[in-house]
């Protein structure tokens, strides 16, 4: 009999009787993490994934999801996936840069202009790049980053056209420098806080203003706290599929390919979920009484490159992680 406990050495002598594992009932119980809310497509697409991975595997593998930070906020979940606790987390790598410094690359304001490049660099080079760094630190990041979007600027009080209308905001961000950094650079006044509290500051104005992709903003309800959305695309970003180096060592080769598959095709269709979602999420927004606008993005990208965000974070990710993202959207700075 294989049994599998985290933190405990796996059974290997019993893996060379296949007929125990044919009869084997979820002798591996695997627990996955994320801060979403049932119904985005990360949580849609992940259970399909965990109902694969036990079909595929006669049962022997169970991927148990806990959504919607039923197991805590992010610096929660990051430190469990850390010790082995938790075996799978999608952090945004906006959150995973408290670890991975290079992690949030992705994330430089106003850099990627559109999904080509996105994926052209996160399933390129880039990715390649930050998932050695990830692999640094005892974690091991899935092939696939799956969709979180282009964030958006929400507030309570009025929609943000110019940089200077951010003058002075109270906006949350993810418990992130670069985000603090950014909006720092837009002279708002940021605070970061988990995603987990978010709903709640909004709506007793412990902040103003968020920013997340809209499907986040609908799936998350942030519209019944929320009136005005600036379509400022001002970061692309993901969710990283993260495992827990332990998890990951000590599962068998077979189970391992299983998983990955899994997750990793699951993450692809997330993509095109979210590319569906993007077409109609804005009127939804709108009957839901959101108020829309599109500011010019350069005017923003000015005003940082004025204040020197784009030379600071050069040098915070290092020459050859911004090269490499530059080979993808263009010179930035
Ligand atoms: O916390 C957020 O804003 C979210 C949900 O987008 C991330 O996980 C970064």
């Amino acid at each position: 009999r294989r049994t599998f406990i985290a933190g405990a050495a796996a059974a290997a002598p019993l893996l060379a009787f296949p007929a125990i594992r044919a009869h084997a009932a979820s002798r591996i119980s695997l627990k996955y993490g994320n801060n979403l809310p049932l119904s985005h497509p990360l949580n849609v697409r992940s259970h399909e994934a965990a109902e694969r991975i036990k079909k595929e595997t006669n049962g022997e593998v169970e991927l148990n999801i806990f959504p919607n930070n039923q197991l805590g906020g992010d610096t929660d979940m990051l430190s469990q996936v850390r010790s082995g606790a938790l075996d799978f987390f999608t952090p945004s790598a906006l959150v995973l840069a408290t670890l991975v410094p290079v992690a949030p690359i992705n994330a430089v304001g106003f850099a990627f202009a559109n999904y080509e490049q996105v994926w052209a660099a996160m399933d390129g080079e880039l990715g390649a790049f930050v998932a050695a760094a990830i692999e640094k630190v005892g974690l091991h990041l899935l092939e696939k980053i799956w969709d979180n979007g282009f964030r958006q600027i929400t507030t309570s009080s009025k929609p943000v056209n110019t940089p200077a209308d951010l003058a002075g905001i109270k906006i949350r961000v993810p418990v992130s420098p670069l985000g603090i950094s950014l909006f720092q650079s837009l002279a708002a006044s940021p605070t970061s806080l988990q995603f987990s509290e978010v709903y709640t500051a909004l709506q007793t104005h412990v902040v103003d203003a968020q920013e997340n992709p809209l499907p986040i903003i609908q799936t998350a309800k942030l519209y019944e706290v929320q009136k005005y959305v600036s379509l400022t695309n001002h970061i692309w970003d993901g969710f990283l599929f993260v495992a827990s180096g332990k998890t990951w060592k000590r599962l068998p080769d077979d189970i391992r390919t299983i998983v990955a598959r899994a997750i990793n095709e699951s993450g692809v269709q997330q993509r095109q979920d979210i590319a569906k979602l993007n077409q109609s999420v804005q009127t939804d927004l709108q009957g839901l009484g959101m108020v829309f606008n599109k500011p010019e993005p350069q005017a923003f990208r000015d005003t940082l490159r004025k204040a020197g965000f784009y030379a600071q974070w050069k040098e915070k990710f290092g020459a050859e992680a911004w090269t490499l993202l530059e080979k993808y959207v263009g010179q930035l700075a």
